[in-house]
């Protein structure tokens, strides 16, 4: 018989071979990798948006799960704040994520709204004294309210964009307060539809500006934590500004906020703008962009947003050695933008899903670890650019060369060697290190 949800006190690491349905089979939080313990590689949140509030409706029918917690108002999030920190304490999780819809009631105003939410803080502060558990990052809910149909920074309204950047700046406050290293920015509706309607140019500059008076203000009451940008490509908008991690960093760097500002890359949004998840940690890495994930997983099938529970162990692989490569995470971590199935509808599902989620990406640490140490591959890519080493190759990379001098260099060469760029043996490879023990 499969205990009780309340039955479970918390989730032990029980090793690979164990039977145990609520245990860790990979993730051992205190196990040291490469000089630093699990739990401190991996970061992990909990998302309060998914885990606390989604009851499991969709487009085609109501609630499955039951989230009621039986009261109303502002009792109402404190029940829900008390679920989730002991949830967390189960899982042994210490990081969370919120919007600032999802911790506390909204008023009929931006000031009611603001009174309801300082009141909750109050509380989650209290809690995470209690429980030492963190604040990972904040955010603001700028998407679902009706006001924001047609976008929040980028709306045609100025009150509407009055409103985001309110709603914005207690969200500051409150992440401030409750000590969180860092702010999301999810471009929800900041998007367009169709460009009929839309100054793109215009919408742009505004966006900018909310970004731009975000980072200013924070900076201003101290806030040493990292702004991050979330990009999607589309959904809920036809077309969404944050498209993806290139298209961000180049909007960052016109408006000069790229010193501030990094990414919060989320696995799901990577594969609907037509890229890896991996792609776009190294596009990231590669850039000094990398800051912060949303670890969940698309259905490839389907065309939209299904905010999985990650259980691919490939992808949770390769996330890991990008990670490890990025030097790990400062001021991010990994959090679980994921829901369990709308059938998957017990609160025993909850569990399971975060111990699903969390040892998958325990996994691919362990196997990120051991592609590094094996080292094939990261030799095989050196080797790869050795002509960059010397000679000519040694000049073009240190842009010390001119078009005649290299016009000189190669009007006589008629077969240039190009070595094989031997993926399958790669892939092989990577097979033999997932799979071969
Ligand atoms: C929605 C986004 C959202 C952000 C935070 O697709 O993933 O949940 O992570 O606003
Ligand atoms: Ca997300
Ligand atoms: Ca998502």
């Amino acid at each position: 018989m499969m205990k009780k949800y309340e039955e479970i006190k918390n989730i032990p690491y029980l090793g690979k071979d164990t039977k145990e349905v609520f245990a860790f089979r990979y993730y051992n939080k205190d196990e040291v990798i490469f000089g630093k313990k699990m739990k401190d590689h991996l970061r992990f949140a909990m998302s309060y948006w998914h885990t606390i509030n989604a009851s499991g409706t969709d487009m085609f029918g109501g609630d499955t799960m039951d989230k009621s917690f039986q009261s109303n108002g502002l009792e109402k999030f404190k029940k829900k704040a008390d679920f989730a920190f002991d949830l967390m304490q189960k899982l042994g999780i210490e990081y969370y994520c919120f919007h600032d819809v999802d911790i506390a009631p909204e008023g009929k105003d931006l000031e009611e709204s603001t009174f309801y939410l300082n009141e909750m803080v109050k509380y989650l502060k209290k809690k995470q004294e209690e429980t030492g558990i963190k604040l990972l990052w904040g955010t603001a809910n700028n998407f679902g309210d009706k006001k924001f149909m047609c976008g929040a920074a980028t709306s045609p309204s100025s009150d509407v964009f009055a409103i985001a950047a309110g709603k914005v700046k207690a969200v500051i406050d409150a992440t401030i307060a409750l000590n969180g290293s860092g702010i999301v920015f999810w471009g929800g509706r900041e998007g367009y539809d169709t460009l009929l309607n839309t100054n793109m140019g215009l919408e742009l500059d505004h966006l900018a500006t909310l970004l731009r008076l975000a980072r200013d203000y924070a900076r201003k009451q101290g806030f040493k934590g990292d702004f991050y940008i979330e990009p999607k490509p589309k959904e809920p908008t036809k077309h969404q500004y944050d498209f993806d991690v290139s298209t961000v960093i180049s909007f960052l760097r016109k408006y000069h906020l790229e010193d501030d500002f990094k990414m919060n890359i989320e696995a799901n949004h990577a594969t609907l703008a037509g890229h890896t998840f991996q792609h776009e940690l190294r596009v990231a890495r590669s850039e000094g962009f990398f800051g912060s994930i949303d670890a969940n997983q698309g259905d490839l099938l389907l065309g939209w947003d299904t905010d999985q529970f990650p259980t691919n162990v490939y992808d949770a692989t390769l996330c890991m050695y990008e990670v490890l490569k990025a030097g790990g995470f400062k001021n991010g971590g990994l959090n679980f933008d994921a829901k369990a199935r709308r059938a998957s509808n017990t609160y025993e599902d909850i569990l399971l899903s975060y111990i699903a989620g969390m040892d998958t990406f325990a996994l691919g640490l362990r196997k990120a670890q051991k592609i590094i140490e094996d080292g094939r591959i990261d030799e095989f890519v050196e080797k790869r650019y050795a002509s960059y080493k010397e000679g000519i190759g040694k000049r073009i990379n240190e842009n010390n060369i001119t078009l005649e001098e290299l016009y000189d260099y190669a009007k006589n060469i008629q077969n240039p060697i190009v070595e094989s760029g031997r993926q399958e043996y790669l892939e092989m490879i990577l097979n033999n290190i997932l799979f071969g023990d």
